[in-house]
């Protein structure tokens, strides 16, 4: 691993206000490897290892990038299980995700100074040809200004930046006269146009060829942006303005930050998700460093790094003090509300975040950037992935996981900090997960249900800009690269800009905010590292000894979410609210503290028990304010529960040549038949049935006969196509979707519902698979005929048998190890059962609703509910897990209580429509988290 220049340790301060001079050396300073002084803690790994593990990334980037470039350039993105180019307009749309894609090779673009890195000169070399020969930034096309910037504009000047490095080497790109330059500089004026505000913040979308007034456009009606689409433009903007003494780049972008900088909370000092770019309001009130806000904040401590302008680094220091005060809950970081930071807004948290420890890492904070890697990676180890949202109790919250590298980057600078080999270990693990959970023999699929491990046919350009470079990096030493890494800093999209930036080109005039930054204490404001020479030998175990605390913190399932607003309530004084998850109507102090909060219990005949809140019939301002709280947990734990009932996705896994089980299908399960999650998986060979849609007896049982049948859905119910493949003899059926193009990626998966009569009689499992997944499965038979696949609730592990179908040995053997693979899965059931199925996913479909899925009349939706906040109902029922942590608390409590004998609730008066007023508002932001994209 490369490390800087001998005497600029961790331990050397800069001085305050450092000058110019020591800008870039101050970016060292917080990157500088403590590699070479490691000496205890995880068994170091050896040169060797380290050799054949880049190797093995370098192998890998070749099957993505290879891949790419022969199957779906120039479109910008490859899909990896059709094995060909995503050309936006040509396939569903995705919504927002398709934003990125500009039909302009966004991965030929987003991959080039990847390809530098990885020491793969010549190739980089062809790469800028084509881009220089191929690529138009004048389409008619809606793209994202926040994408655009750090995926295309970044990636031209990570390439420029590399092509002038390797022109000054004197071997490569010698022909080389700033055209990638001149090519950002274009798309730069392009993006332009988006800033047009009165507030300066951008537009979210920009048309490239007719920007944002022109009818034409199709864009500029939009009222909101998210604080990092705002945010995360200083980097690139100012390269492209020192790059080219433009400077009027340079100049949108800082306007843009001021304005953030001015909005933000000022009491908290947070920023919220969502802002409205005419007003400024905030439009989404909650906050974290995750989705939505994440590298707002990783681009105000990097513009300081590059740009060496204090005032960035004051903002930075400001927002991480508020950060680390009110979200970081060691080892989560949990969003909270702006307004009221010590009550947290979810009870969950995305895999974006995972960014968070390498920002730390950079920031000089090593002890919480271990604690919440470790967290991350206990996580990992039990999905393979990193889901992306998970609760803080570790469940899946939304499945899917688009190849992310976030954690990958924080693993890479945590090794850079501490050199401890651990780091190396995890970095093999996911080059371990990523070859055997996401390689298909056309690049790399995203999992589009970590659960499952089932595939989404994407494969992201970050997958190459980012992914590779960092496990590259992660394994290389100073001479497996052709230039020194760290005279370069890392955009968010992981494109290179090189420090030397900060003495270019100065000319842009900093907005003069001095008046304000005086007034701050200065003690807030750090302006060194942390001195790894000093900490790690001396205590050679530190990074393990914080680690090892939270070894086993997924496992402890127990929810975390309540215990913050409990703590602060202790640490103020007053008593703690009664939270949902704790409530039993069996309890009489429960019901006295309802009463008070001003809510009522009705018992209804059906046995189930029914809240009503009235909030002015609360004892104070403060109870109803509780009431409210606790009836909206409640809605959200009744939902919760009613998404616990649903059935979790199944997998289609085709195990024969040339899949080897490395292709897996998302279905939809049935509620009928054999229950995969219960029973060994389902192995055959498909075989069409006739008639297709299997809506009366088949013709054709002896092709049927012991096979798995594929069936077309429509015109009878599912149950009945069941039992006709099933009287033919099938072992198991899966029903491909009618309606030609449909897919898992767009449209949600649902479980398919008996005929309302009684099903006990169908024993086969049943499997839907939408119409793009069904036509994997029929282009193979048609191409191999002969085509075997793996019914199941999870997918199983690829190994050798699937690739040595040949063997008679291998079935019995396959056996063997599914039988372990569900006694595996079934030690999972108690936590993956109750794991919420992804947002979009599993509604019963209404073609064959059962009657059960209807009787819902007595549970109100959060909508409803916020129509008439004084009056709120509730149905559910509550079990009571995680008893010592609630003894703890409550011991707890009794504690604080008796030492706090004046303590009384209701102290604070506050009118109470303020209360319901803000509470709306915190409602509302609730419903928008949820429906929320990351
Ligand atoms: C990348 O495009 C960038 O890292 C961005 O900042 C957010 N995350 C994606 C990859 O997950």
């Amino acid at each position: 691993m490369s490390e800087a220049g001998g005497g600029r340790g961790f331990g050397s301060s800069v001085p305050q206000r450092a000058p110019w001079s020591l800008v870039a050396a101050t970016a060292a300073l917080c990157l500088v490897s403590a590699t070479s002084v490691w000496t205890a803690g995880a068994s170091p790994m050896s040169r060797e290892e380290k050799q054949k593990l880049g190797n093995q990334v370098l192998e890998m980037f070749d099957h993505a990038y290879g891949n790419y470039m022969e199957h779906a350039y120039p479109a910008d993105e490859l899909m990896p299980l059709t094995c060909r180019g995503r050309v936006r307009g040509q396939e569903p749309s995705r919504g927002d995700v398709d934003d990125a894609l500009g039909k302009f090779s966004l991965t030929l673009i987003d991959s080039l100074d990847t390809l530098v890195v990885l020491n793969k000169t010549k190739e980089f070399e062809d790469a800028v040809r084509k881009v220089l020969r191929d690529v138009n930034l004048d389409n008619d096309v809606v793209v994202s200004v926040f994408e655009t910037n750090i995926r295309v504009l970044g990636g031209l000047l990570g390439g420029h930046s590399l092509a002038i490095m390797l022109k000054e080497k004197g071997e490569y790109m010698q022909w080389y006269n700033d055209e990638l330059l001149q090519m950002a500089k274009q798309l730069g004026y392009k993006l332009l146009p988006a800033f047009n505000t009165t507030s300066g913040l951008p537009y979210p979308r920009i048309n490239l060829k007719f920007g944002i007034r022109k009818p034409e456009a199709r864009t500029g009606t939009e009222t909101d942006t998210c604080t990092a689409c705002a945010g995360t433009l200083i980097l690139e903007f100012a390269a492209l303005s020192r790059f080219t003494g433009a400077t009027i780049f340079e100049e949108y972008a800082r306007k843009a930050l001021d304005f953030l900088w001015e909005k933000r909370q000022r009491s908290s000092n947070l920023v919220g998700v969502t802002i409205n770019i005419h007003t400024g309001d905030w439009v989404r009130k909650d906050s974290g460093v995750g989705a939505g806000i994440d590298s707002y904040y990783e681009y105000l401590l990097k513009a300081y790094v590059l740009l060496g302008d204090d005032s960035f680094l004051e903002r930075f220091n400001t927002h991480y003090d508020a950060i680390m005060r009110y979200i970081s809950q060691p080892p989560l970081l949990l969003d909270v509300h702006i307004h009221k930071p010590m009550l947290n807004a979810r009870t969950w948290m995305d895999a974006l975040l995972a960014f968070f420890p390498g920002l730390q890492v950079l920031k000089g904070d090593i002890r919480p950037a271990i604690e919440t890697h470790e967290m991350l990676y206990q996580v990992i180890k039990k999905h393979n992935f990193l889901p992306e949202a998970f609760t803080t109790d570790f469940r899946v919250h939304w499945a899917q996981h688009p190849l992310r590298p976030e954690f990958a980057e924080s693993t890479y600078f945590l090794y850079k900090a501490t050199g401890d080999p651990y780091y190396l270990e995890v970095g093999k693990t996911l080059i371990e997960n990523l070859n055997k959970y996401a390689r298909v023999p056309c690049g790399f699929a995203a999992m589009k249900d970590v659960r499952t491990g089932s595939h989404e046919d994407r494969m992201d350009s970050f997958f190459l800009a980012e992914m590779f470079k960092y496990l590259y990096l992660l394994f290389a030493d100073k001479e497996d690269v052709i230039f020194d890494i760290e005279d370069y800093i890392f955009t968010t999209e992981a494109h290179l800009l090189p420090l030397w930036l900060s003495t270019t080109n100065q000319r842009i005039s900093k907005k003069n905010t001095t008046s304000e930054y005086t007034e701050l204490d200065d003690s807030n404001f750090d302006w060194t590292c942390p001195n790894t020479q000093i900490l790690f030998p001396n205590d050679p175990l530190y990074a393990q000894s914080i680690r090892e605390p939270l070894k086993n913190v997924v496992d402890k399932s127990c929810p975390r979410g309540i215990i913050r607003v409990r703590e602060e309530s202790f640490r103020s004084g007053a008593k703690p609210p009664l939270r949902a998850r704790d409530f039993m109507a069996t309890n009489p102090e429960h019901l006295e503290i309802l009463k008070k909060m001003g809510v009522s219990l009705i018992h209804l005949k059906d046995g189930r028990v029914q809240l009503v809140q009235h909030a002015i019939q609360a004892a104070s301002s403060i109870d109803a304010e509780d009431g409210l709280r606790f009836m909206q947990e409640m809605i959200e734990l009744s939902s919760q529960q009613q998404k616990e009932q649903q059935l979790p996705p199944r997998a289609v896994q085709i195990v024969s040549h040339p899949f080897f089980g490395r292709v897996v299908l998302t279905a939809g399960p049935a509620q009928f038949g054999l229950d995969l999650s219960k029973h060994k998986e389902t192995r055959g060979f498909v075989a069409s049935s006739k008639p297709y849609n299997g809506c009366s007896e088949l013709t054709n049982p002896e092709a049927v006969m012991g096979k798995i049948a594929l069936i077309q859905r429509g015109q009878c119910m599912f149950a009945e196509k069941a039992r006709n493949i099933q009287n033919a003899g099938a072992i198991g059926g899966i029903v491909i979707d009618d309606n030609e193009g449909s897919s898992s990626d767009t449209a949600p998966l649902f479980q398919m519902a008996g005929d309302g009569k009684d099903t006990d009689d169908i024993t086969i499992p049943m499997l839907f698979l939408f119409s793009k997944e069904g036509s994997i499965i029929l282009d193979a038979i048609r191409e191999y005929e002969e085509v075997e696949v793996l019914l199941s609730d999870k997918a199983k592990d690829r190994d050798p048998e699937m690739e040595n179908e040949e063997q008679p040995s291998s079935e019995s053997d396959s056996q063997n190890q599914s039988a372990e693979q569900i006694a595996s899965s079934s030690q999972e059931v108690d936590l993956v059962d109750q794991e919420s199925p992804e947002e979009s996913s599993l509604n019963s479909h209404p073609e064959s609703l059962s009657p059960a899925d209807t009787d819902d009349a007595a549970s109100i939706s959060p909508s409803e509910q916020n129509s008439n906040p004084t009056e709120n109902h509730e149905t559910t029922s509550l079990d009571g897990e995680c008893t010592d942590l609630d003894n703890q608390l409550q011991e707890q409590s009794e504690t604080e209580e008796d030492s706090n004998p004046n303590v009384s609730w209701g102290k604070k008066v506050q009118p109470i429509d303020s209360i319901l007023a803000d509470w709306n508002e915190d409602i509302e932001a609730f419903e928008m988290m949820e429906k929320d994209e990351l």
